[in-house]
């Protein structure tokens, strides 16, 4: 080892054969992040740009990470990591247009800060919420692990983001799978104001990698070259060996969480004495006494960056502002999916709707070679419902994945296979266990197509439903959580045919869609159902009986609780509208069979407040008023938990309320 040993006032640094242009190279890029802030604290006191979050003091981290990868290698940081973005090269005018809400950015204008990512750049920026982003990375780097190609993948946190579950299952994941991927922790001695003492209780937070049977490092975060050399060969050790591993970066934050909070409740002898370990006055002053770097070259290397900044922020400033076209929007919120109808063949064979969600399946898994399942105890157990019964000896271990108990975690590495191209399908074990991942899936999946156009390309089974006396937390029907939010669509049938078919199109839409299979329906409900692969489309409501007194609408298990209704009440003359999928909504059947009949009674399963039946309500006050011959009627379950034991259970379900209330409204 040629060692240049320097001991500078406060950083030693050791350089270990790295070429001068090297060297060069890591001081421009972290040059270019500080004279960026520099020029950004400016404009932020004259309000040109809405918010700021410092990572000056930081740069070593950003810089040595990103140039320790390979650019086809993803890399995921934080709101302090400018020095990411820059040292991948993205265009300053396009990151500047990003803090100006224009459309040269990222998120045309939906987005702010560093919430965004690029695939040109192979950069996947943060949610606001922090920790999802390491399960995305256990994705990603579980692609790259199917993929076999020897790629590795970083992602950033804080030592806040450290205390978050997110942390911790994305942690356990990754060990689990031996995923190639380095979780870099910047502990820079505060989240926000807490200081790390009130953060967690452990010495080092390297220390927790033991816990999980990780590797993990301690790096001095304000040391470049310590920072490059060893993330660069631990990167080349994981490519080689796939394996997870914590690396802890011990720095410090200078500036405030955010400019306008301050750091008041710094003590200023700390502040002073990591002021000294600046990263990159250090390393100047250590290039300059190594004779790679003088005064003149100084000048002109800062010259030619602060001339990049002000070109490219006159770009920006110059840019039009974005104009606001609803249409726009509105046609942002989903990835196009162009339906590709697939005909069912003739071949009928009579399946249980458990059946029917398991030959679709399986039919999906072959239909689409890369597509994979994760879930709870699917693989050699085959489920708890034995959907996926004999699918890992026909399709391996690699595609069909048991998960640990991390909902958050692997809904998110859901998300990361979408990022790397790769389909899945996630089985919750039950709907109501969706909460446990509630947040990638509202903040994370829903929106992220429309914040950057990353489609998240992933089926959530949610095997939900009551009648089976199991209490609060296995009955719920948890739809409504979900049609609120834009960007997901929901899709619940009540028949094996029409599950079929609509899981086969669920899984080739690019889009997340949210599968209901109603338990109670799992093993009761038989059908005559095409042998082959076959597609539903989406936004179709089926029409199961036609007749002109009154329109009956329902889905799910209460699409057989109006049917068993109209065969004891056989002189009613009803269309009965099953749903199949909720969002996209088929308002068009909806409205004209209200129009034909001029009384409409919806029946859902969930409790009354805030369920679809009021949303439809609603809509068929606004769209049929004229036609109406009475209020539309809706019929819910009581607004409860659901209770386990049979008969508060029966009292609870809106099941045998709905023949009274179907009587009351046909007198009307
Ligand atoms: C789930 C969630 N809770 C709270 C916040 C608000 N918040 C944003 S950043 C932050 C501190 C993060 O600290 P750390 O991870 O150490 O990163 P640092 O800002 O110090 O770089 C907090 C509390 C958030 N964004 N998300």
């Amino acid at each position: 080892m040629s060692v240049a040993m320097s001991v500078m006032n406060e950083i030693m640094y050791e350089n270990s054969n790295l070429e001068e242009s090297t060297l060069r190279h890591l001081y421009k890029n972290m040059l270019k992040p500080r004279l960026i802030e520099e020029k950004m604290l400016i404009l932020l006191r004259q309000g040109k740009i809405s918010k700021w979050f410092s990572g000056i003091g930081q740069e070593a981290i950003s810089v040595g990470v990103a140039m320790a990868l390979h650019d086809d290698e993803y890399i995921m940081p934080m709101h302090r990591n400018l020095g990411v973005f820059t040292t991948r090269q993205i265009p300053l005018y396009r990151l500047f247009s990003q803090w100006q809400g224009k459309a040269n950015g990222f998120t045309k204008g939906r987005d702010r800060s560093f919430h965004f990512g690029t695939q040109e750049f192979n950069i996947i920026g943060m949610i606001s919420h922090l920790g999802p982003q390491l399960g995305v990375a256990d994705g990603i780097a579980l692609a790259n692990l199917l993929k076999n190609n020897k790629q590795v993948t970083a992602v950033f946190t804080g030592d806040g983001g450290t205390s978050e579950g997110d942390f911790h299952e994305a942690l356990n994941v990754a060990s689990v799978w031996q995923l190639p991927v380095i979780f870099c922790v910047e502990n820079n001695g505060y989240g926000l104001s807490t200081p790390t003492a009130e953060q967690y209780n452990c010495e080092h937070i390297a220390d927790r990698a033991l816990g999980y049977g990780m590797e993990s490092h301690i790096i001095d975060g304000n040391n470049i070259i310590d920072v490059f050399t060893k993330v660069s060969a631990i990167a080349e050790d994981i490519r080689n060996n796939p394996h997870p591993v914590l690396i802890e970066f011990k720095t410090f934050r200078m500036r405030g969480h955010e400019e306008a909070s301050g750091t008041k409740y710094v003590p200023q002898d700390l502040m002073e004495a990591w002021a000294k370990k600046d990263p990159l006055v250090n390393f100047q002053a250590y290039l300059k006494e190594l004779n790679i770097l003088d005064e003149k070259q100084e000048v002109a290397i800062k010259e030619g960056i602060v001339h990049e900044i002000n070109e490219n922020l006159k770009m920006a400033f110059d840019e039009k502002a974005i104009i606001p076209d609803e249409t726009n929007e509105l046609n942002d919120v989903y990835k196009s999916f162009v339906y590709q109808e697939v005909a069912p063949n003739k071949k009928m064979k009579e399946l249980r709707l458990v059946d029917a969600i398991s030959d679709g399946l399986k039919q999906s898994m072959e239909q689409h070679p890369e597509l994979v399942i994760m879930g709870q105890d699917i693989a050699e157990y085959g489920g708890v419902f034995k959907i996926t019964d004999g699918f890992l000896e026909q399709f391996g271990k690699n595609r069909i994945r048991n998960t640990p108990i991390c909902e958050s975690a692997i809904i998110e590495a859901a998300m990361g296979l979408s990022i790397a191209g790769i389909k899945s399908v996630v089985e919750l074990q039950f709907s109501d266990f969706v909460t446990s991942g509630f947040n990638p899936v509202v903040n994370y999946l829903a929106k992220s197509y429309y914040r950057w156009n990353q489609n998240a390309d992933i089926v959530l089974r949610m095997p939900c439903g009551a009648g089976v006396a199991a209490g609060p937390f296995h009955s719920q029907t948890n739809e409504a959580w979900f049609t609120k939010t834009p960007g997901l669509k929901v899709v619940y049938p009540a028949f094996p045919y029409d599950a079929k078919g609509l899981l086969a199109t669920a899984i080739n839409d690019p889009n997340p869609v949210l599968f209901f299979e109603h338990k109670a329906l799992y093993r009761s409900i038989r059908q005559e159902v095409p042998t082959d692969y076959f597609t539903i489309p989406f936004g179709k409501a089926s029409v199961l009986k036609e007749g002109s007194d009154i329109t009956i609408i329902a889905y799910g298990a209460a699409v057989h609780w109006a049917l068993n209704t109209l065969e004891k009440q056989s002189n009613i003359s009803a269309d009965v509208i099953d749903l199949r999928s909720l969002q996209p909504l088929d308002t068009e059947t909806i409205y004209t069979s209200a129009k034909k009949t001029g009384k409409v009674i919806i029946l859902q399963e969930d409790s009354l407040f805030g369920g679809i039946a009021s949303d439809l309500s609603a809509l068929l006050m606004e769209n049929c008023f004229e036609f109406l011959d009475a209020p539309v009627k809706r019929v819910a379950s009581l607004e409860t938990p659901i209770p386990f034991i049979n008969q508060l259970e029966d009292q609870y379900l809106s099941r045998d309320k709905f023949e009274n209330e179907l009587l009351k409204l046909l007198d009307y």
